[in-house]
């Protein structure tokens, strides 16, 4: 393996090397931070090996990235925003290369450290949720006349709820390789039995009553960076997953992650309701940004995309556990089933507090 200094310094950064750490939380790419030093001058960058298990295609990615990156720092120059900040500004290596592969086959990355900025693992009030909800509205917006039919589909059917249950989740369960299947049968029957919530997006899209946008399609709460000062939003981050996608998987993720009274990973089910009042700020946010540009049946549908949403990623955990924990890093051998109750719980909860959601969205959207 090629020494991480040797592959660090294949990037055109500012001065000389100072050091390199571990650095974020999330559960695919191994992020660094990396300080330069010019002068007396320190220059910071994220460095990041791409999980090339999980993008098959990094050039694709790094292609769709560097594209939509170019287009939004128009767009903010244009409102007399500062693109500097307000949107990732990728580095490309020595070579004029926008990744560097390693001799192992590797891939990494890097862009520019947003200064005095800060990311949250969990919302703290509803002020803050309800900003991430305008920084995700506000992206939406922005891309609204990017042509989606350039980029590529980074993951193919990454929210195709319906293929995730009958082409990973089934055969997970059927397969049974790690023999884990008796733990969580209770599980497994809690998704079987909602079998038909997975097919509801994708007949929406089939029969044209939502369009096809460019969306985020990993709108978690720690994809946001803050301004330090202000507590203001910045902008959006961790762009891997930004493809041809539904308003409804950016709107319903959010609200997944974020509106939860616990975290995604909290093993006390107790803890995981929804919060209506973090629901009714994040919708406020995102629908005063996006809200316009929205259709009814795409506003009908926000309250149940949270469900959806947090269905599909419980599937998903449930999944990779059955697997043997083969796609998201895990810290202990039963987090992809904590991850999964806790997902579930958080369904089961909004299920019965789903009409409420609705009238709050009814409330916001009709009102503006
Ligand atoms: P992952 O795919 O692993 O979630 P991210 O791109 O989201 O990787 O980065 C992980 C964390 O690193 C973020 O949650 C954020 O705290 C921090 N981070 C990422 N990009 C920047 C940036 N440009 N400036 C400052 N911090 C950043
Ligand atoms: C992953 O990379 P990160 O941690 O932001 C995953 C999302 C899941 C999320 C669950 C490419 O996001 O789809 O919703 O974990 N990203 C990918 O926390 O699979
Ligand atoms: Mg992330």
């Amino acid at each position: 393996m090629e020494n991480l200094t040797d592959v660090i310094n294949q990037f055109n950064f500012k001065g000389n090397y100072v050091s390199c750490k571990l650095f974020g939380s999330g559960h695919i790419n191994t992020t660094y931070l990396v300080k330069y030093d010019d002068n007396g001058i320190e220059y910071k960058y994220v460095f990041q090996k791409v999980n090339s298990n999980v993008f098959k295609n990094v050039e694709h990615l790094m292609e769709n990235i560097f594209s939509v990156t170019s287009y939004l720092r128009k767009k903010i120059a244009e409102y007399g925003g500062n693109e500097n900040r307000e949107t990732l500004h990728y580095i490309k290596t020595k070579d004029g290369e926008k990744f560097y592969k390693a001799k192992d086959g590797s891939f990494y990355r890097a862009y520019i450290f947003v200064e005095d900025s800060v990311s949250f693992d969990s919302v703290e009030n509803a002020e803050m949720f309800g900003e991430s909800g305008v920084a995700f509205g506000r992206f939406q917006k922005l891309l609204a006349d990017f042509p989606a039919n350039t980029l590529y589909e980074t993951i193919p059917d990454f929210h195709n709820t319906e293929k995730r249950f009958n082409t990973e989740f089934i055969p997970a369960v059927e397969k049974d390789i790690c023999g884990r299947k008796n733990s969580c049968i209770s599980e497994i029957n809690f998704i079987k039995n909602r079998k038909d919530y997975c097919s509801e997006f994708v007949n929406l899209i089939k029969t044209g009553k939502v369009p096809l946008r460019v969306t985020h399609n990993d709108t978690k709460l720690n994809n946001v960076m803050f301004d330090s000062k202000t507590n203001k939003a910045i902008c959006v981050i961790d762009l891997d997953t930004v493809m041809p996608g539904l308003a409804l998987y950016d709107f319903g993720d959010s609200i997944r992650f974020g509106a939860s009274t616990g975290a995604e990973d909290e093993s006390d089910l107790q803890k995981i309701k929804i919060n209506l009042d973090y629901f009714k700020a994040y919708t406020e946010g995102f629908l005063q940004q996006a809200g316009k540009s929205l259709n009814k049946c795409e506003i009908d549908n926000l309250a149940f995309s949270a469900i959806l949403m947090t269905f599909e990623v419980g599937m998903r955990f449930l999944t990779d556990y059955l697997n043997g924990d083969v796609y998201f890093k895990t810290a202990y051998p039963e987090h992809n089933l904590v991850r999964a109750k806790n997902q579930l719980k958080l369904v089961a909860d909004m299920e019965e507090h789903l009409s409420e959601m609705q009238q709050i969205v009814k409330d916001i959207a009709y009102k503006q």
